[in-house]
């Protein structure tokens, strides 16, 4: 009987047309943020879809609803900015008012360098994105998700928030805020039968690492030379394996990690 049950839930959750709901993805003008938009498109989610690069965001769009024949909404705002937060996400009608999955994706590292030789505006960027961005983003998204008795969060963390590697200072510990403040969505939503997911990748190839080196794409280029790092796919494929699991389920936290990459101390060669 609970096998039956599972079953049907399964099956009209994560089959066409029977149950559309609506995922807000964030940062998904590239790499995972954009992989995880278009599956979770292809696969019965109407997508509220968000990014700074504001053509980018409607390119992205008009390409998922070709290829998925979804429902796409594009917003653009900077996710460390809360009355852009607000402005955008604190109005959404109609259908989209009803977030069903959030997935707090918007993130970046900026620099890699010792403590001492910091640069403070790298660390305000990443510490005012990956926990600010966050925790704003979530603030106006989660009441509606408690009013509903429904909802499931996943938050990207990383490697980075459960090892600290050389120079990784400041982005490792936004990560590792991401870690606790995922437990701690979790402790405080679970009586409102809110899920809430951890993913965190190891080394993914997109434009995470230009971004880190400010542009250099060369430098970025070097950090995935001589292994087979992961890839956008691989990470939204997870991601939807989480969001399609039956209610009873929470996925509290998957770490994905390449093949060759053992952690963040050890990358072995080219498999
Ligand atoms: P990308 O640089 O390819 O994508 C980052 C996305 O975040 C972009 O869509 C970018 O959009 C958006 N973003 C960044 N800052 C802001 C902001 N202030 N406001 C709104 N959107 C913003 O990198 P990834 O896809 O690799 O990164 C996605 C997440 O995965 C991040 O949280 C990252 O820390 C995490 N991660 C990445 C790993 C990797 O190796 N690549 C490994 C582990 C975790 P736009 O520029 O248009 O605003
Ligand atoms: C990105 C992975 O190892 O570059 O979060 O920090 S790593």
């Amino acid at each position: 009987m609970l096998f039956a049950k599972g079953f049907y839930f399964y099956y009209f959750c994560s089959n066409g047309n029977m149950m559309k709901k609506i995922a807000l993805i964030t940062g998904a003008t590239s790499g995972i943020g954009r992989a995880t938009a278009r599956i979770l498109a292809a696969h019965a989610h109407d997508v509220i879809i968000t990014g700074r690069r504001a053509a980018l965001l409607e390119e992205t769009g008009q390409l998922i609803r070709e290829k998925t024949g979804a429902d796409v909404l594009p917003l653009s705002f900077d996710v460390r900015d809360i009355e852009q937060v607000q402005a955008h996400l604190g109005n959404l009608r109609g259908k989209w008012e009803k977030v069903d999955v959030l997935v707090n994706n918007a993130g970046l590292a900026s620099g890699l360098s010792h403590i001492q030789d910091g640069d403070i505006e790298d660390w305000e960027k990443m510490i005012d994105t990956n926990i600010k961005g966050l925790l704003y983003v979530t603030r106006v998204i989660s009441p509606g998700m408690v009013a509903r008795g429904s909802g499931h969060i996943v938050n990207i963390g990383s490697i980075a928030g459960k090892e600290v590697y050389e120079s990784g200072n400041v982005y490792c510990a936004t990560k590792h805020a991401v870690d606790a403040l995922n437990k701690g969505m979790r402790t405080d939503l679970a009586e409102h039968h809110i899920r809430v997911t951890a993913i965190n990748p190891g080394a993914v190839e997109t434009e995470f690492s230009v971004v880190r080196f400010h542009g250099d794409r060369q430098k970025a280029d070097k950090v995935y030379e001589g292994f087979t790092p992961l890839y956008e796919q691989d990470i939204a494929e997870a991601i939807l394996f989480a969001v399609t699991r039956p209610p009873h389920v929470n996925i509290n936290d998957m770490l994905i990690m390449p093949t060759a990459q053992a952690s963040t101390s050890k990358t072995v060669k080219k498999l």
